[in-house]
């Protein structure tokens, strides 16, 4: 029950596991990443993170030296030796070391990085609470400058508007796009519900495409709770009956105020705690 480090092939502890200071990962936020789950032993969705993963690369035109399915037995592998069932685990693909220049011609073999470790991103308190967040003043990055569709090693972005959430006292924060409307968060997705509908933001608003977040909205169907992608202004959070957040390490986190104001009232709400407890489920299916 330790955490297990894969590189290129070969395993690693997690004091041993290294790679070069001239990797353009390093040196530029140069490459790509996901962060997944197991649950028991096993993956959840596996398949839809190994699609996004390659889909980030393509997008910045990094190829991945292994096929999809060595990367996923590369996962599976690491996990069965991590001896962990309940995990976070971290893929990261980077563009490898290279010389101190952006040239991404000049670098060679990508470093395939899978680590199989234990994450809490917040205190269970939250999950029965409720969170307090902010919208934060950092807009996501515009589509055209970086689209927040690539889950690339460069997170600033994110981190500007975190720090802004800590700095208020939260643990997240709203990103607004640059047309002002609600994005999502630093490192989630953001759902309310109004009037018994489930309402997110459409991808087009600049947005990650949540692997939780489309689970959410396949749940939503099996439970008959109409749900819809539909553009949100910051007054739609503020007049929502509930919010919540969803990621693969936050799971489904309720949100209860926005910007010092009560969301609903005030506290964690009915279709909420259905959905948080029925994901609990399906990750085990
Ligand atoms: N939006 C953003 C910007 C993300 O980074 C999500 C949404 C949720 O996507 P999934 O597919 O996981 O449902 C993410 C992913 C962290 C941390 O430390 C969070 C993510 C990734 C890496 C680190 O909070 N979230």
């Amino acid at each position: 029950m330790s955490p297990q480090i894969y590189i290129n092939g070969k395993y690693y502890s997690k004091e041993d596991a290294k790679i070069s200071v001239y990797d353009h990962g390093l040196l530029y936020g140069d490459g790509v990443f996901e962060g997944m789950r197991t649950y028991s032993g096993k993956v959840f969705k596996l398949d839809q993170h190994i699609d996004r993963l390659y889909q980030s690369a393509r997008a910045i035109l990094l190829t991945i030296p292994i096929s999809k399915q060595e990367m996923t037995d590369a996962v599976n592998n690491t996990v069965k030796l991590s001896g962990l069932a309940d995990s976070y685990i971290r893929l990261v693909v980077t563009r490898g070391a290279g010389s101190l220049g952006l040239d991404p011609n000049r670098t060679s073999n990508p470093q395939v990085i899978i680590i199989v470790d234990l994450i809490a991103l917040y205190d269970r308190k939250f999950y029965e609470e409720g969170l307090k967040i902010i919208t934060a003043s950092t807009i996501r990055n515009h589509p055209a400058a970086l689209s927040p569709r690539i889950k690339s090693l460069n997170y600033l972005n994110n981190i500007m508007a975190k720090i802004e959430g800590l700095q208020a006292g939260c643990m997240e924060a709203i990103m607004l796009n640059h047309k002002g409307e609600v994005a999502e968060c630093t490192g989630d997705n953001i759902f309310i519900v109004k009037k018994g509908r489930l309402l997110t933001p459409p991808t087009d608003a600049g947005i990650l495409e949540g692997i939780t977040r489309n689970a959410i909205l396949e749940l939503a169907g099996e439970l008959n709770i109409p749900a819809s992608e539909s553009t949100l202004t910051r007054h739609d959070l503020l007049v929502a009956d509930e919010c919540f957040l969803t990621g693969s390490a936050a799971e489904v986190i309720p949100v209860v105020d926005i910007d010092s104001r009560p969301i609903g009232d005030g506290h964690v709400g009915q279709t909420t705690r259905l959905l948080m407890s029925e994901f609990k489920k399906m990750v085990t299916r």
